[in-house]
């Protein structure tokens, strides 16, 4: 059979969409969506708890292409930007692309033909061209096996997964962690709860998020002058990424980031013993910054309390902590995170041999040529792929980059001729991961805190060493030299 399309997209969530906004305006029409939900928005479909928001600027946190004057807060909610999806997805006729309900368990490089060959679950085979790998790395939960779990007798979930007809209103409610998720948990359920424990493992940095509401002054002068938005974008786009310094090696920065962020903490908590156990022990970005305006306030109220004693185990009735005190509780909400960093994809796939990329990358840790290409594995491309991730900026940004690269990727290889496949050479990639590690020395993610952007083995194989400009400079120009071109004699396909 022959090729299907030119291009596949796994994923619908944000770098899916990005994909595919991108082929559509460089008029491409040969491409197909899978997505395993029966909707669009990946993490943002998934992630519903109550104060679920972005921590970067909706101005900033959307598509280049597809501004949009109605924010009502300077950082949306979840609704809003799932919405904002869809309503992109409308717009761009995106729908006719999309393959809902299809989860893509196996794809082989079909060598002599030059194109993917993906199945999904029902067994179903659609041959591509290219196969642009855009899953994410925040979907897997990652859920602690606490002993005695399985016989706690109240109700528990992961912010992830939440339960949105369990009712928390006057019940003892527990949140496990204190990372993005939690923090944004805690203070949009405190009012509505009985009593609520937070139980800290270790304590984050915390700076203001600044939030407020586009009124309707903004969002009118948005939509009649549309640089004025564009403007708005660029002063948060680099705003961060002067704050991006600090991560990569400038002091000053840094200090300046640790000041706000204890000044903060001195104002806005009252009691002393728990400002202390608030206090981060860490260089300042090691874990991600996160970003808060409500968040230390809720534990001025009187029912609300901070637990920094050791999970021991959950009893029938609740935890146990260290210090031997059972806590009781009707629920418990887990906002332990994600599997980010050991990358986990049920996708088996194999390229010109039968290794399966997942099980390398168990051993090696995940690594690809700019986050994108991986040798031995043509035709392939990641968007959001290994160490593309940011704890600064907008991690659109690093999509658009890697689509400019992609793109120009995707067009050398059509010109190459039918049935012909590209291959990043494997020094090529050695050689940049190499450097990647190198430069990831210098910056507050190696400064010594346990944090997602790991693996297992300690190995940072989630963020991008340095600032956005950079990565848009690397991405800029496809590089044919460090890619091995093979084109096949007698071509078994067409190009449609
Ligand atoms: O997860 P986290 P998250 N016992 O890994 C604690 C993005 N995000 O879901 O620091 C006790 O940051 C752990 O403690 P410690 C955003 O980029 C996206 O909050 O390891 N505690 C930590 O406090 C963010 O950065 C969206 O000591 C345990 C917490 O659980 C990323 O997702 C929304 C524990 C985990 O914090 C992850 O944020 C929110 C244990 N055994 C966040 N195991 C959306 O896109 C873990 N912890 C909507």
């Amino acid at each position: 059979m022959d090729q299907e399309y030119q291009v596949g997209i796994v994923g619908a969530g944000f770098a899916g969409l990005v994909a595919a906004l991108r082929l559509r305006k460089a008029g491409r029409d040969s491409f197909v969506i899978f997505e395993r939900a029966s909707e669009v928005g990946g993490t943002w479909r998934d992630n519903r708890y109550p104060g679920c928001a972005c921590d970067i600027p909706s101005p900033l946190y959307s598509f280049s292409t597809e501004p949009n004057p109605e924010w009502s807060q300077l950082y949306s909610g979840q609704p809003e930007i799932f919405e904002y999806l869809k309503g992109v997805v409308s717009k761009n006729s995106l729908k006719g692309h999309i393959r809902y309900n299809t989860e893509i368990v196996d794809a082989r490089f079909a060598k002599e033909e030059g194109y993917w060959v993906v199945k999904d679950q029902k067994g179903l085979a659609t041959n591509v061209r290219v196969l642009l790998l855009a899953v994410g790395p925040l979907n897997r939960p990652h859920i602690p096996r606490f002993a005695g779990l399985d016989d706690y007798k109240g109700t528990w979930f992961h912010s992830s997964e939440w339960k949105t007809h369990y009712d928390l209103t006057g019940k003892r409610v527990a949140v496990i962690g204190t990372g993005a998720s939690a923090i944004q948990i805690v203070p949009a359920i405190a009012p509505s709860v009985g009593q609520l424990t937070v139980f800290q493992r270790t304590p984050a940095w915390i700076t203001s998020r600044f939030d407020r509401p586009m009124g309707p002054k903004s969002k009118a002068l948005f939509r009649r002058f549309p640089l004025m938005q564009r403007m708005q974008r660029e002063f948060f786009y680099w705003l961060n990424e002067l704050f991006g310094l600090g991560f990569v090696g400038n002091k000053s920065i840094n200090r300046l980031m640790t000041w706000a962020a204890l000044r903060k903490l001195s104002k806005e908590v009252k009691d002393p013993d728990t400002r202390r156990r608030l206090t981060p022990s860490y260089t300042i970005g090691c874990k991600r910054i996160l970003k808060s305006d409500d968040y230390y306030q809720t534990f001025n109220l009187p029912h609300v309390s901070l637990v920094t004693e050791e999970i021991t185990c959950f009893t029938d009735g609740g935890i146990l902590t260290r210090d031997g005190q059972e806590h009781v509780l009707d629920a418990v909400i887990f906002g332990t995170g994600f599997v980010a960093a050991d990358i986990e994809m049920e996708t088996r796939i194999t390229g010109l041999t039968d290794q399966n990329l997942i099980d390398l990358w168990r051993r090696t840790g995940a690594e690809a040529y700019l986050g994108t290409t991986v040798a031995g594995y043509p035709n392939l491309a990641f968007v959001l792929g290994p160490n593309t991730g940011l704890g600064h900026n907008s991690v659109v940004h690093m999509m658009e980059s890697q689509m400019n690269y992609i793109m120009q990727y995707i067009e050398y290889l059509e010109a190459s001729g039918p049935g012909s496949y590209l291959d990043i050479r494997p020094q090529a990639q050695q050689a940049y991961n190499q450097e990647i590690q190198e430069r990831l020395k210098g910056t507050v993610w190696s400064s010594g805190c346990k944090s997602w952007y790991l693996n297992t083995k300690g190995k940072n194989t989630t963020l991008y060493p340095g600032l956005t400009v950079r990565f848009r400079k690397e991405t800029r120009r496809f590089n044919p030299e460090v890619y091995e071109l093979v084109k096949q004699e007698e071509p078994a396909v067409s190009d449609r």
